[in-house]
């Protein structure tokens, strides 16, 4: 307890000290990054504090599957940087630790002032935020070490959405519990966070079995040209804006966009845990 204790002290103490919180990710922002932040939100909000989690730029579709609420909002709803240092007390910044990372966010971010604390587990490097940081290279996700924090928190775990998006922070990160950053650790928080209601097979099939035609028939497409060099050894494509573009549009994804919701359906899900908070 002690030293994971200490690994998050700065982080609880700047969470203790305010009330009204942005959430931010890296750019690009990932399964990790994405449920990471409506899992803490969800649990900042149970404290009875003020959450908001914003991206650079747009989201992968399958966020909506994991954001019923619409937690999740995109830079141009916030644009209006003046406000921030008002509408916030501090920003909480998750699966980086750079400024840079932070893409079109980062001078939003440095120019409002707004206190800043990380948590991350990526290897910390001179340009990170000089700020509180819990950083922890051996964490498969951070989705593992929002898990570890609300466990010290003696968080409940009673709340479905933070049970699920933790489950599907760490499958994201572990490629369904297979890259070698997985751990025993990792696999005891999934065991526990399926035995809290978490379906095992869920975020697996929203994040890789849910493509719709277009993006199937364009893989066809790659495929069908794949050139292959240096003894088979070197396998390359190309694949042009116009065509991407092209292939997103004639998608029929489930997850067209941020506002759709997921077909995915347990076919049993387990009793819920207490409250959480
Ligand atoms: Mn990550």
């Amino acid at each position: 307890m002690s030293d994971s204790a200490s690994r998050f002290a700065g982080v609880r103490a700047f969470i203790a000290a305010r009330r009204r919180f942005l959430l931010l990710t890296h750019v690009g922002p990932d399964g990790d990054g994405l449920f990471s932040c409506i899992a803490l939100s969800r649990y900042l909000r149970s404290l009875g504090k003020e959450a908001t989690v914003v991206t650079e730029g747009p989201c992968p579709g399958f966020t909506a599957a994991f954001d019923p609420e619409g937690l999740v909002r995109g830079r141009e709803d916030l644009l209006a940087v003046q406000d921030w240092p008002a509408r916030f007390d501090g920003a909480l910044v998750l699966d980086t630790g750079k400024p840079s990372r932070l893409g079109r966010l980062e001078g939003p971010v440095i120019s409002s002032a707004l206190p800043v604390a990380v948590i991350d587990h990526h290897i910390a490097e001179p340009d990170n935020f000089d700020c509180p940081s819990a950083i922890d290279t051996r964490a498969a996700a951070v989705g593992e070490m929002i898990a570890d924090y609300l466990d010290e928190e003696g968080c409940a775990f009673g709340d479905p959405l933070v049970v699920r998006c933790l489950h599907a922070a760490m499958v994201y990160d572990t490629g369904q519990f297979r890259f070698t950053n997985t751990t025993a650790k990792t696999l005891r928080w999934a065991a526990r966070l399926v035995e809290l209601g978490a379906a095992p097979g869920e975020a697996y099939s929203i994040f890789w079995e849910s493509h719709g035609a277009g993006s199937v028939r364009l893989m066809g497409a790659l495929m069908g040209r794949l050139k292959l060099e240096c003894g088979a050894r070197l396998a390359w494509f190309t694949l042009g804006q116009e065509e991407l573009d092209r292939s997103r549009r004639t998608s029929t994804s489930p997850f067209p966009g941020a506002s759709s919701r997921s077909r995915w359906s347990p076919s049993s899900r387990r009793s819920r845990g207490a409250g959480c908070g």
